[in-house]
């Protein structure tokens, strides 16, 4: 189907990403390249496909490691190619050994040979190894590639595993809530991330998780997740399982000590409705920034209430201020990775219409760090997000992660679990 969209004698190569050395002979743990995953559902590396048109036919050529004793004595047995046929549908499938002279000869049926840019260095390397090439060799311009098109539309068997990690992710984040206390370090809420992500079959964390306590909630990527929690601080935990290769992405900000302050409340409760409210609009033919609208405007509209803003709602809109408190916007696509593929205008520059099959997080917040000028003490070390994952349906959308607490009460329930209050 990636075919179809494919321009005679054209051909698109994806190939595995290079080891990164962390030292001396240790690796960095590898992760297939989403867009194999995708295509091929082969996780093992050094493994590169191409897929062509010639004047007359369509191909689909597959090179995996070959079979060797001695690495296999070290990391484990290799597939063979009738395996990796088996798991790819891919018909043609060579171990690397016969890989220059098979693409080699592919690039002289074909004039224009493409690639993901963010694949370029392991392309690289493959395409020094062949010279003279005989093909003209270019990136894709952002966003045109066509299996990144693809990927933004979610089948049911990518629902399954997406639901999976949801399910996963809410899960853990529940055992937090229940288990936090101010005695804790960041460290120990980030350990039992890692626990309850890989004790239930997940491949781990779709990203680096950020465990951040009082002021450090206010720091957007905030990964350090190595202070001491602090009671009447409020800690936010944005942390999504990976699961078979797709990733949730949920954050969730509760209180250390079990119980909001009035202040914490307050804005989380602006922060809830923004998001609910976001959620509420959501369906086809929407747009991520008419959802981004919708929270800026419940945002702005409840710090003026609460005068950590002031003058008018729409000036404060327009000439953006509110971006002190609310810096980021307020959705991403989501899927393989978890800041996925897929444009986010279409050709003519407009904004993508949401679509059955779509996914995307939704979370607005509110951050006020300890440096904020003229903001009384109360309101200040106060980061708040709350982020869930949204599947497009014909008429609306499915919260994925909806079975995790959010209210006020339900949060302050769970967190007061674990402070026996
Ligand atoms: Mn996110």
């Amino acid at each position: 189907m990636v075919l179809d969209s494919m321009e005679s004698q054209t051909g698109a190569l994806f190939v595995s990403p290079c080891p990164s050395i962390r030292n001396g002979d240790v690796e960095y743990s590898f992760r297939q390249s989403s867009n194999l995953i995708y295509l091929t559902g082969i996780t093992a590396p050094e493994t590169s496909l191409l897929l062509y048109k010639s004047k007359t036919k369509v191909f689909e050529l597959l090179f995996i490691r070959e079979r060797d004793v001695t690495h296999e004595l070290w990391t484990g047995p290799r597939m063979t190619c009738e395996v990796a046929t088996e798991i790819s549908g891919v018909e043609t499938v060579y171990t690397n050994n016969d890989r220059n002279e098979k693409l080699a000869a592919s690039f002289s049926e074909i004039e224009l040979l493409q690639y993901t840019s963010i694949d370029k260095e392991a392309i690289d390397i493959v395409l020094d190894s062949i010279k003279p090439l005989g093909c003209d060799v270019m990136p894709y311009p952002k966003d045109t590639h066509p299996v990144h098109q693809r990927r933004l539309y979610k089948d049911n068997y990518e629902r399954k595993l997406l639901e999976r990690a949801a399910e996963i992710t809410v899960s853990t984040h529940t055992e937090l809530m229940k288990h936090i206390s101010p005695t804790m370090n960041e460290h120990e809420v980030h350990a039992q991330i890692l626990y309850h992500f890989r004790k239930q079959g997940g491949d781990g964390e779709g990203y680096p998780s950020i465990v951040g306590g009082g002021n450090n909630a206010t720091i957007l990527h905030y990964t350090m997740n190595n202070a001491l929690l602090k009671d009447r601080n409020l800690i936010l935990v944005d942390a999504g399982c990976e699961y078979q290769g797709y990733t949730a992405d949920v954050t969730r900000t509760f209180p250390v000590g079990g119980l909001f302050t009035p202040e914490q409340r307050a804005l989380y409760e602006i922060v809830l409705d923004a998001q609910c409210k976001a959620i509420a609009a959501t369906k086809p033919g929407v747009t991520l920034n008419d959802l981004h609208a919708i929270c800026v405007d419940v945002i702005v509209e409840g710090l003026l209430e609460f005068e950590l803003l002031e003058g008018s709602k729409r000036q404060i809109i327009a000439d953006e201020s509110y971006k002190k408190f609310y810096p980021h916007r307020t959705s991403h696509w989501l899927g393989l990775d978890v800041h996925d593929v897929g444009a986010p205008s279409d050709r003519n520059n407009q904004p993508v219409l949401l679509e059955p099959g779509m996914v995307f997080t939704i979370e607005p917040g509110i951050y006020i760090g300890d440096s904020m000028p003229n903001i009384s003490e109360e309101y200040r070390n106060i980061g708040i997000r709350i982020e869930d994952d949204i599947f497009v349906t014909e008429n609306g959308c499915d919260v994925l992660t909806e079975q995790l607490a959010k209210t006020v009460d339900d949060v302050e329930t769970l967190c007061c679990e674990g402070n026996n209050l």
